[in-house]
């Protein structure tokens, strides 16, 4: 779909923001702007605020945000923190802009034309809080309150902003419950069978590790400051070992990397704790001590070869060994798993080998060595039932849940299912922090869904998203740096404050006040919870026993004080060697495995092994992860930012040679669920069979104007274990376009 910018604008933006659009240095504010002093401006000078970013990305980075005349002039990082250094990324530069972007809707819209025309008419919030409510009450009475989903995930990753501000409005309300499991879950799973757990050691002890493992991460654009430690590590000596599909920039300066076909892990794990248990690299002492089930799992190594693993995997044996004694020799190792890795139908089987793997090597329990995957403590620990009011709940038990990445399949006009069971109809969906039609797999069932003309679709963001433009009624919110919020971090394991920098623009507010005040609209505000302010939000959440918390006595005000606080409470990670599953033992035999249905030990199964035959017998499996200059679907309209690339297909040069594709050609790649044309990146970046196009592209951005969305072609089906998507488990057709 073409967007008339004319139109657009006119609707969306007020002349203020107009003019600081465009073609600015990234990181600072255009000097010509009305209330922009160039002296000051030269001189950085002005107020400081503290803000964490609240993108979906493992950094967190503590911000400093530079105030002038109440407008973001300045960002840099908080280098008083260690693991930030002066420079956020390349995005966190672009945030002056993100914030002042002429696209900004800055008031309420009602739909004027049929759904997804792009006519729009311009309401009062009084309106706009009117017509909400008095629909939702009706849907309420009509259809019952459980015919309302709530649609968001991590647009903001703050405490009030993802949590604290909404909830409390879907819990009043008793809206269908939506399980937000799109992102981490399989490997949770494959994780908790093996340790208990999916936490691990700090990555601050990364610096004294031997020997790095990046295994389907891609720290370059995912971590970028996590690289650091790496090399700081690398500088005493480490080892940098990488296994990844795709040679992402971390790949070409590992010591080995391994180039494995997707999915196929669990064979390649397999294959190196073969070589560590013969070759006396296997830590039989550790083995001993701490884990269950090592002569099951010497029994199930044996019914697999080095030559099946090789074919299966693409990976040459003499590459794989060379890699594992290196791994195997090294004292000291630390692996990161990746998110995206697991994103497959057998993702917790393939998570759980390579922490099993790990154990082979006697790799947990000091510090510098370790399994790292989702540090999630500080979020953990907080007192989620009281920060999210949940107890203000009216039907708890009657209210069914839709898992988000079947968000297609619950909006079906005929058929809508969750969970593979028929629900009854949804009848409003409220998106905030979301953008289901471009991030949700098979956008285009996700947009015949959201087009249903009997479906109420209320979108709280402040730009013109794939989902927005299909909405009833947009309401428009702050970004994160317009309101008071707290971030955890999921890596590291901090708590950090986000000060307000600036007051909200134009007519916009953030997800406390859209809520708080759409319930007092509805009558909501009888919940004394529906009435408090940021701060108590914040209190409810940090009134926790838990031990991250207790243990280093943390405060309210002493985050409000130091700007960022540590949570964690073990260190060395598993040094005590307790693990958390019911033995209290690493698990190589593991019942929880069996009772899911797979094999107790290794279960080796494949993507390919559950795939409708139309989709299976496609020549290429398809990967779209994360690109470096895009968080998400955020960003996608920020000049600066669009000059990077995001709407293209990277192919193996002999792949590309068979099908007559060059370099910058376009390309046409399509399965049963849609199309999507891209422009053609040729390299041996990618392993033959495979293609990558980046993950949440905008369909309404695409440059061709084709709607071309990665999404259009994505599976929603979900992962062997804990119900999270499967985007990489997808198979496609690829042709010169
Ligand atoms: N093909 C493919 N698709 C994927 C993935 C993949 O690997 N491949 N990864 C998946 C994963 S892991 C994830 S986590 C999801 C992420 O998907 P989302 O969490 O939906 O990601 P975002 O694009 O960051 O955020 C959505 C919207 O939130 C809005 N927003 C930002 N701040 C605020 C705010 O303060 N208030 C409100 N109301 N809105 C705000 C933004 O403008 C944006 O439109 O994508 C998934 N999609
Ligand atoms: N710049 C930027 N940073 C982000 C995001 C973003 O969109 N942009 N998204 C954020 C979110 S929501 C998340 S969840 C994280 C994701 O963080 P990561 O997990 O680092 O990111 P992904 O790009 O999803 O996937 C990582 C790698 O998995 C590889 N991979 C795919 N399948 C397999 C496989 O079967 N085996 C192996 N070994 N590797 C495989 C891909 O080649 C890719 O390089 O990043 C967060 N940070
Ligand atoms: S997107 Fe990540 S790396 Fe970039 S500023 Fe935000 S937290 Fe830092
Ligand atoms: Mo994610």
């Amino acid at each position: 779909m073409k967007i008339d910018r004319r139109t657009f604008l006119q609707g969306a933006a007020a002349s203020a923001v107009l003019s600081s659009l465009s073609g600015l240095t990234p990181g600072i504010a255009n000097a010509k702007e009305p209330g922009a002093n160039t002296g000051l401006l030269a001189k950085r000078e002005g107020e400081i605020k503290y803000h964490t970013c609240q993108r979906n990305c493992a950094d967190r980075c503590l911000l400093k945000f530079t105030v002038q005349n109440g407008r973001m002039t300045y960002v840099e990082g908080a280098s008083e923190m260690k693991k930030m250094g002066t420079s956020p990324c390349v995005k966190g530069h672009a945030y002056v802009q993100y914030t002042y972007a002429a696209d900004r809707i800055l008031h309420p819209m009602e739909r004027a034309g049929k759904k997804g025309e792009g006519k729009w008419r311009r309401i009062s919030w009084d309106e706009a809080y009117a017509k909400i409510a008095s629909r939702l009450q009706q849907i309420i009475k009509d259809h019952g309150a459980d015919s309302i989903l709530p649609y968001s995930y991590s647009g903001h990753e703050g405490v009030i902003g993802k949590y604290g501000g909404p909830s409390r409005f879907f819990n009043a309300i008793g809206a269908r419950k939506l399980d937000r499991k799109v992102c981490v879950f399989a490997a949770y799973e494959g994780l908790k069978s093996v340790t208990g757990t999916y936490q691990g050691p700090d990555p601050y002890d990364n610096i004294y590790t031997n020997c790095y493992i990046s295994w389907g991460q891609n720290e370059t654009a995912t971590n970028v400051h996590g690289i650091k430690f790496i090399n700081q590590a690398r500088d005493k000596g480490a080892k940098l070992l990488v296994v990844n599909p795709i040679r992402t920039p971390i790949a070409s300066q590992a010591d080995i990397w391994l180039q494995p076909r997707p999915s196929t892990d669990t064979h390649l794990a397999s294959g190196i704790m073969k070589y560590l248990i013969e070759h006396d690299l296997a830590d039989l002492e550790f083995i001993k001590a701490n884990t269950l089930g090592y002569e099951q799992l010497l029994i199930r190594l044996n019914e697999m070869s080095y030559e099946e693993i090789e074919r299966v995997t693409g990976v040459p044996t003499a590459k794989m060994f060379e890699f594992a004694k290196v791994y195997g020799e090294s004292e000291l190792s630390v692996l990161r798993l990746g998110y995206g890795m697991q994103r497959n139908f057998n993702g917790a089987r393939m998570s759980r080998a390579i922490a099993m793997m790990h154990a082979v090597a006697g790799q947990y329990g000091k510090i510098g060595n370790g399994f790292i995957y989702d540090n999630t403590q500080a979020d953990d620990s907080l007192n989620y039932s009281k920060g999210r009011a949940d107890h203000i709940h009216p039907n708890p038990d009657t209210v069914g849940h839709v898992n988000m990445t079947e968000i297609a399949k619950a909006l079906d006009p005929e058929n809508p299912i969750a969970y593979g069971k028929p629900i009854k109809p949804i009848k409003a969906v409220i998106n905030y922090n979301g953008n289901f039609v471009s991030v949700a797999p098979d956008s285009n069932a996700c947009r015949r869904g959201a087009m249903r003309d009997d479906l109420f679709l209320v979108v709280h963001d402040f730009l013109m998203t794939d989902t927005a433009e299909l909405a009833d009624i947009i309401v428009p919110s702050t970004t994160q740096f317009e309101f008071p919020d707290m971030g955890t971090d999921y890596n590291c394991y901090h708590m950090q404050t986000s000060e307000k920098v600036i007051e909200p623009l134009g007519e916009s507010k953030d997800n406390w006040i859209f809520f708080k005040e759409l319930g007092a609209h509805m009558g909501l505000d009888r919940f004394p919870e529906m009435r408090v302010d940021y701060e108590q939000i914040l209190r409810d959440f940090l009134d926790t026993e838990e031990p991250a918390f207790r243990h280093n006595n943390i405060t309210y005000e002493q985050i409000i004080r130091d700007k960022f606080v540590t949570v964690y409470d073990q260190r060395p990670y598993f040094g005590d060697g307790k693990y958390k599953t019911d033995s209290g033992k690493i698990e190589f035999y593991s019942e929880m495995m069996k009772e899911a249905g797979f094999h107790p030990v290794i279960d080796f199964g494949l993507p390919e092994d559950e795939m409708l035959p139309e989709e299976k017998n496609l020549p290429f499996r398809l990967l779209s992860p994360a690109i470096p200059q895009r968080a998400n679907s955020a960003f996608y309209n920020v000049k600066y930012i669009r000059n990077f690339p995001a709407y293209f297909a990277k192919i193996n040069t002999e792949d590309a040679a068979e099908l007559g594709i060059n370099n910058n050609d376009r390309v046409r790649l399509n399965n049963q669920r849609g199309e999507a044309f891209f422009i053609a990146q040729v390299s041996t970046q990618v392993v033959r069979g495979t293609v990558m196009a980046p993950k949440n592209n905008w369909r309404r951005m695409d440059p061709q104007g084709k709607a071309s969305c990665t999404n259009n072609l994505t599976t929603d089906t979900l992962t062997d274990m804990g119900g999270c998507s499967a985007y990489h488990s997808t198979r496609v057709a690829l042709t010169k376009a």
